[in-house]
C-alpha cells in the first residue's frame, strides 16, 4: 500500500481524498495555487505545496509543476480528483514515466474510452447496447446525409473527442444536418483540436442514467448500481439520485452488467462511470464512459455503504477489490443537491466572495461534502460548486423529506446560491413523482 500520496486537485474533492487517505493511514500532500493559499482544508494535509498562480493552466493543469512538487514531496501516487487532469491520458503517461502510481486507469484504457468512436466499437463488440449510427467517423457532409436516410431523423452529430455537449448538434432534417455537420466540426476543432465527428439516432425525452463501476488489476469489475442524473442545465448536473426512480430489478441488472462488461473489455483498473440514455420504454444505449471518480459518487456510497475513494486507492496500489458483487447491497435511496455559488435569478452568474455565514445542516441521513466554512473566500477562478448536500432515507419519499428539511437548515450569506432553486425543485410535483427527463429543468427555468 502507498505511504504518501499527492492530491492534484482543490476544494471539496481534495478534502474528500485527504479524509479517505487518512483513514487508510496514508499521508497526503496537497498542491495549491496562490488563489487557494488560505483554504482551510490545506491544514488537514500533511504537507501543502504552492505550485503556481491562480490561473488553472499555470497551476492545477500544469503537469510540469505538479510533477516537480511530486518529486520534492517524495510521494508514491497521485490522486487527480475530478476535472483538471483527471481524464488526461498524457498526465497518466507522465506519472508512469516518473514511476508514480496514478490513482486511475492506464493511459491506454483512458485513451480508448475517451474516444467516443473507439468506446462505441468496444461496446458493440461486448453486447453493450448503443444507438444506431455511423460505425466510425463520418468524413463529410454527403456521407452524413446518406447515412441519415437509413437511420432516420432526428440525428445527433457528436465530436469523437467530445464531452459535456461541446461539438454536438441535433438535426431534424437534411438542411439542418448539412449546417450542423460543419458547425459541429468547427466547434470540435476549436474545443478539442480534433474535428472528427460521428452521427447517431437522437433519442428524444431521454433520462440520463449512469452506472458506478470499479475494476482492479486482477480482471475483476463490480458495480454499485445506477444513478439518475437527468436534472441538469447546460450539461451541469444539479441533482443526482440513486437508485433511478421507476427502474425495475431486471432492467437494473441489464444496465449494471453491461457497465461491468465495458470495464472488463477495457482491462480497466480504477473507478469509472458508464453513462446511458434511457427512453420511456426503458430502452437504453451507451453515451460515454467517464474514467474518473465523479462529483456525485456520494449517492452511490450512501446506498451501498462503500467508500469508493478508498477503493480507488486500494486498486491503484495493486490490491484486488476486497468485495464480491453479492456483497454490494442496495439499501434505501440517496439524493445529492449541488450547492453552487451562482445566482439562478441572474442566469446562474458566478458569485465569488467572502462568506459571512455558512451554516450546514446535520442530523440523521445527512451528509455535507464541502471545503467551505464561515469566513472562507470563494475565489473567482474555478468551478462554482461550494458544497454537496447528500441525504439518505429508506425510500425516495423519506430521502426527499430529509432533503427538504436539510435544505431549510442550510444558510449561506451574503452570496446567492442554488439553495433556493433546490428548495423549489424538491417540492415540484413532477420532480417529486420521479423519472423526469434531461429537458425538465431547462423547461422549468424558462417558465
Ligand atoms: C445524445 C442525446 C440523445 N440521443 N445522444 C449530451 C452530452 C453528451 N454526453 C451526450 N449528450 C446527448 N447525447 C443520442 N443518441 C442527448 C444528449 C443530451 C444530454 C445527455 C445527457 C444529459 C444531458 C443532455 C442534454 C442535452 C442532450
Amino acid at each position: 500500500m502507498f505511504q504518501r500520496i499527492l492530491i492534484a486537485n482543490r476544494g471539496e474533492v481534495a478534502l474528500r481524498v485527504i479524509r479517505a487517505a487518512r483513514e487508510l493511514g496514508i499521508e497526503t500532500v496537497c498542491i495549491y495555487s496562490t488563489a487557494d493559499r488560505d483554504a482551510p482544508y490545506l491544514a488537514l494535509a500533511d504537507e501543502a505545496i504552492c505550485i503556481g498562480p491562480a490561473t488553472a493552466s499555470d497551476s492545477y493543469l500544469n503537469i510540469a509543476s505538479i510533477i516537480a512538487a511530486a518529486e520534492i514531496a517524495n510521494i508514491d501516487a497521485i490522486h487527480p480528483g475530478y476535472g483538471f487532469l483527471a481524464e488526461n491520458p498524457d498526465f497518466a503517461d507522465v506519472c508512469r514515466s516518473c514511476e508514480i502510481a496514478f490513482i486511475g486507469p492506464s493511459p491506454e484504457a483512458m485513451g480508448m474510452l475517451g474516444n467516443k468512436v473507439a468506446c462505441k466499437q468496444l461496446a458493440k463488440k461486448n453486447k453493450v447496447p448503443v444507438f444506431p449510427g455511423s460505425d466510425g467517423p463520418v468524413e463529410n457532409e454527403e456521407e452524413a446525409v446518406k447515412l441519415a436516410k437509413t437511420i432516420g431523423y432526428p440525428i445527433i452529430i457528436k465530436a469523437v473527442a467530445g464531452g459535456g455537449g461541446r461539438g454536438m448538434r441535433v438535426a431534424n432534417n437534411e438542411a439542418s444536418l448539412r449546417t450542423g455537420f460543419h458547425n459541429a466540426q468547427l466547434e470540435a476543432e476549436a474545443a478539442f483540436k480534433n474535428n472528427t465527428v460521428f452521427i447517431e439516432k437522437f433519442l428524444e425525452r431521454a433520462r440520463h442514467i449512469e452506472v458506478q463501476v470499479i475494476g482492479d488489476s486482477h480482471g475483476n469489475a463490480i458495480h454499485f448500481f445506477e444513478r439518475d442524473c437527468s436534472t441538469q442545465r447546460r450539461h451541469q448536473k444539479l441533482i443526482e439520485e440513486a437508485p433511478a426512480p421507476g427502474i425495475d430489478a431486471s432492467k437494473r441488472d441489464q444496465l449494471c452488467k453491461a457497465a461491468c462488461r465495458m470495464l472488463k473489455a477495457a482491462s480497466y483498473c480504477g473507478a469509472a462511470t458508464v453513462e446511458f440514455l434511457m427512453d420511456r420504454k426503458q430502452n437504453f444505449g451507451l453515451l460515454e464512459v467517464n474514467t474518473r471518480i465523479q462529483v456525485e459518487h456520494p449517492v452511490s456510497e450512501m446506498i451501498t455503504g462503500v467508500d469508493l475513494v478508498k477503493l480507488q486507492i486500494l486498486v491503484a496500489s495493486g490490491e484486488p477489490i476486497p468485495l464480491k458483487q453479492r456483497d454490494v447491497k442496495l439499501r434505501g435511496h440517496a439524493m445529492e443537491c449541488r450547492i453552487n455559488a451562482e445566482d439562478p435569478d441572474r442566469d446562474f452568474a458566478p458569485q465569488p466572495g467572502r462568506l459571512t455565514r455558512f451554516d450546514v445542516p446535520g442530523g440523521r441521513g445527512v451528509r455535507v461534502d464541502t471545503h467551505c466554512v464561515a469566513g472562507y473566500s470563494i475565489p473567482p477562478n474555478y468551478d462554482s460548486m461550494i458544497a454537496k448536500l447528500i441525504t439518505h432515507g429508506e425510500d425516495r419519499e423519506a430521502c426527499l423529506a430529509v432533503m427538504r428539511r436539510a435544505l431549510d437548515e442550510f444558510h449561506i450569506e451574503p452570496i446567492a446560491t442554488t439553495i433556493p432553486l433546490h428548495r423549489q425543485l424538491v417540492r415540484n410535483s413532477k420532480f417529486v413523482k420521479g423519472g423526469v427527463s434531461i429537458h425538465f429543468l431547462e423547461r422549468l427555468l424558462k417558465q
